[in-house]
């Protein structure tokens, strides 16, 4: 390994290690000013730092902008504290974990897998949804069957301890109530651009805990929880996918920068819609982060308390989001 990829590794690794000191999200406007340095990659919440780290590792061994954010959520995916990404994720009414993934190049090509059960990387499987078949979606049992046709091993359906024991506690009330933004580790959705202006984008996650067995949420909807076009820019989501669906947000954001708004400007409408289209906004969460085609910025969500990572080839940074309320 190379004086200069060893230093990467172990400054990046060390900074998804400590989570350096939060910045704020005014640091996106300085940092339009200053132009950031290309690539850059964007996720969602705390699990942004390693998984960023991965992704950024991956590009500088060589690996293209999609393999670095495959690679990146396939941290996350395998992050047993994580509750809402992966086969550790908490589960449906039914105590069945079912997973949703999307991932997107910016030339259009895109694939997703959802309401798919017991493969550990569902990211994995989108992709060769996309470069494999001549589909864009595969769902339910038939997503199963593919990943065996391709070889991916199948995972014994049983709950990580901490997820059984959060669906023991909730099914003394079984009461439904979707609880986001509580705890600082959601759904992860990554958008990099690489130094040429290549981007992609991917969307993992065990979606809403306790939800309707068969549910599908934003995240594998592609123009919902994904969506990205190298003549543009880049958005993805978190938070409940019912009301970022409603809204195709991060195609939303995506058609406003086209139409000459900045990456934060279009996610703070795309905000403001879903806000005047959910009536029990005040009790919702939902956050989207978008980067454009020079590599400037935005996030924004409905609440207080949605975070993201910032990484390049230089630092790692964990940001907090400007909000609605
Ligand atoms: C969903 N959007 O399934 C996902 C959940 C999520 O932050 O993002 N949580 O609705």
């Amino acid at each position: 390994m190379s004086h200069r990829r060893k230093f990467l590794k172990q400054s990046l690794i060390g900074s998804a290690a400590l989570f350096p000191g939060v910045v704020q999200a005014d640091i996106l406007s300085e940092r339009k000013s200053l132009n950031a340095k290309k690539p850059l990659i964007l996720s969602t919440w705390n699990h942004g730092v390693p998984a960023n780290a991965t992704a950024i590792e991956t590009l500088s061994s060589g690996g293209s902008i999609v393999d670095a954010v495959e690679k990146g959520v396939m941290t996350t995916e395998l992050d047993l504290d994580n509750l809402s990404v992966g086969l550790q994720g908490l589960p449906d009414r039914e105590g069945i974990v079912t997973l949703d993934a999307s991932i997107m190049k910016g030339n259009g090509e895109c694939g997703s897998v959802a309401f798919l059960r017991q493969i550990k990387h569902p990211i994995s499987l989108a992709r060769k949804v996309m470069e494999d078949t001549p589909h864009v979606m595969l769902a339910g049992e038939g997503a199963r069957q593919f990943a065996i046709a391709q070889g991916f091993p199948l995972e014994k359906e049983e709950l990580s301890p901490k997820a059984k024991e959060a669906y023991e506690e909730w099914r003394k009330t079984s009461k439904y109530k979707p609880i986001i933004n509580i705890e600082n580790h959601d759904t992860i959705g990554m958008i990099g651009i690489d130094e040429n202006g290549k981007m992609a984008g991917s969307c993992t996650t065990s979606g809403l805990a306790y939800k309707m067995h068969g549910r599908v949420g934003d995240s594998p909807i592609i123009g919902a929880g994904l969506y990205v076009d190298d003549e543009v820019g880049a958005a993805t989501a978190t938070g409940l996918g019912e009301t970022i669906i409603r809204i195709c947000g991060s195609f939303l954001i995506v058609e406003l920068m086209r139409q000459g708004r900045s990456p934060q400007e279009a996610c703070e409408e795309t905000v403001r819609r879903l806000v005047a289209k959910s009536p029990n906004s005040k009790e919702i969460q939902a956050g989207f982060l978008a980067v454009n085609k020079d590599g400037e910025m935005g996030a924004f969500a409905v609440q207080p308390g949605f975070n993201f990572a910032l990484g390049d080839m230089s630092s790692n940074e964990l940001i907090d989001s400007k909000s609605y309320f």
